[in-house]
């Protein structure tokens, strides 16, 4: 043994001047067609990397389901056309939150409550606010129908989950916190 000590200083680390941790995401969503759904939606990741999704999104009728995604990209131009397709990049079939194998997009539905206002707040761990999972930038699209998770039994099940046109969308960015 013997030789030369390292220095301790060599091995400590800086600290990220924006720490991971604790880093939050916010999205306004509306109809670019004038409709009426809208809302907000809050991201926050936890250094555990789990992201907690939380929100309230009016005009969603009491009980029924809502297809609800991340698309690719942060693009209105053309309404909420121009959002792309599911935000997907493994390359995987359109399926449902729980599943193993998924769009990082699919983040299932969203359900109306009383008033008319979908309230909600659940836990996702396949989405993320850093790395090549990341949602900022994208956008958040609430569908006219709901998703069926990939289960419908029709092609367009495992790309779209039948979720129909896009009744409000809007770009995540971070949040002031
Ligand atoms: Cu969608
Ligand atoms: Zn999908």
């Amino acid at each position: 043994m013997g030789g030369v000590t390292q220095k301790m200083t060599d091995t400590i680390k800086s600290v990220p001047a924006l720490a991971p941790a604790g880093i939050q995401a916010v999205v306004v969503l509306r109809d670019p067609n004038n409709g009426q759904v809208y809302g907000q939606v809050e991201f926050m990741q936890t250094d555990d990397g789990v992201v907690t999704v939380s929100g309230e999104i009016k005009n969603i009728p009491n009980k029924e389901k809502r297809g609800f995604h991340i698309h690719e990209f942060g693009d209105t131009t053309n309404g909420c056309t121009s959002a792309g397709a599911h935000f997907n990049p493994e390359n995987n079939e359109h399926a449902g939150p729980q599943d193993a194998l998924r769009h990082v997009g699919d983040l299932g539905n969203i359900v109306g409550g009383t008033g008319d206002v979908a309230k909600f707040n659940f836990k996702d761990s396949v989405i993320k606010l850093t790395g090549p999972h990341s949602i900022i930038g994208r956008s958040v699209v609430v569908h006219e129908k709901e998703d069926d998770l990939g289960r419908g039994g029709n092609p367009d099940s495992k790309k779209t989950g039948n979720a129909g046109g896009r009744i409000a969308c809007g770009v995540i960015g971070f949040k002031k916190v």
